[in-house]
């Protein structure tokens, strides 16, 4: 019989991470012992009555003093290594992904595919695939949690995180929310459903919808006017969209900064915020006519026109 003790390995980084915790919990185990054994040892030696030398040494012994300063030293720089290695791959992601869109709320996660398919309290992913997700809130801080892949990430309003990872398990894995974030937290949670590659295609044209995100996306931008002011024809000046995605924008305070989602996202909510330079600040906000999932599928399809 296993004894579980810990959940699956079930992604390419868990048994990166396992094996640092292992390590961890061997070298500090070792030193508690060894200290446990020592002060159990003096306690029977120096006992009240033991007929044992008392005096006290004034002879300084460098050799242990040295030792016991340098050994844990280099074990603790060795592991400051490892573990940065081990961290910085959670920010090396590679450079082909799946994307899909995670929106956490009081007291669910909502998971939005590229084809349009949505889903609640379910992510299903192929197998042997990295995943990129772009997580958002629409109220309070909430924390994506699947232990079985050793990932998680706070997920905040107002802004979009990333996560990725690879699944090297076919099946059910749980995932939880790992922030209290109000009465019902204990229940938001669900499952990470990973498929076969040819199953998971299929699943995906079940359940596809009539339009795709970035489609849904080019909707919402005419039905708001978007296209109004952000058209070559248009006879008001405002920038061209087209390959914004991930380019650097000049601003009219002389900085510049990356189009991520983050400043795609505040361009249409704070639109005197970041202010392009060389043009006016006349882009009205559309914070009250856009919910998070309308701005995620403005935001796909804003990366779509980034394809030359
Ligand atoms: C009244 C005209 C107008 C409308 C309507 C409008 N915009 Fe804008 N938009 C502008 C102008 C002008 C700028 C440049 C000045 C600024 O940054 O505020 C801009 C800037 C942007 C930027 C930053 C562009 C860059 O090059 O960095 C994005 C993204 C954007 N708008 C998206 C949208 C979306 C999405 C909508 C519809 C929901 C929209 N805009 C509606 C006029 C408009
Ligand atoms: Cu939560």
């Amino acid at each position: 019989m296993r004894i579980a003790l810990f959940p699956a390995e079930a992604s390419t980084f868990a048994p990166h991470s396992d094996a640092l915790f292992y390590a961890l919990l061997i070298i500090t185990g070792t030193i508690a012992a060894v200290v446990a054994i020592i002060i159990v040892t003096f306690a029977i030696k120096y006992r009240a009555g033991s007929k044992v030398n008392r005096e006290f040494s004034r002879r300084p012994r460098i050799d242990i003093e040295v030792t016991w300063i340098v050994l844990p030293l280099l074990i603790l720089i060795a592991v400051f290594f490892w573990s940065s290695d081990v961290f910085s791959t959670l920010y090396k992601p590679p450079q082909q992904m799946v994307s899909i869109y995670v929106i956490g709320k009081q007291w669910m996660w909502k998971i939005e595919h590229q084809n349009g398919t949505r889903e609640i309290n379910q992510l299903h992913v192929p197998l042997g695939m990295p995943i990129q997700l772009i997580l958002t809130s629409q109220d309070v801080i909430h924390s994506f949690y699947v232990p079985a892949f050793r990932i998680k990430q706070d997920v905040l309003p107002g802004r979009y995180t990333n996560l990725w990872f690879t699944a090297t398990q076919i099946g059910n894995f749980s995932l939880f929310c790992a922030e209290f974030c109000g009465t019902d937290h204990a229940q938001m949670g669900g499952n990470v459903i990973v498929l076969a590659p040819a199953e998971y295609g299929k699943w995906l044209n079940q359940s596809g919808a009539d339009l795709n995100l970035s489609q849904r996306g080019f909707e919402l931008f005419k039905q708001h006017g978007c296209n109004e002011c952000h058209d070559r024809q248009s006879t008001v000046r405002a920038p061209l969209l087209n390959n914004i995605y991930g380019s650097e924008v000049k601003l009219d305070n002389g900085e510049s900064v990356i189009a991520d989602e983050t400043y795609l996202r505040d361009s249409m909510l704070v639109p005197n915020k970041q202010v392009v330079a060389d043009y006016k600040p006349i882009m009205p906000s559309f914070k009250d006519q856009l919910n998070e999932e309308e701005i995620v599928a403005l935001i796909a399809y804003m990366k779509e026109t980034t394809q030359p």
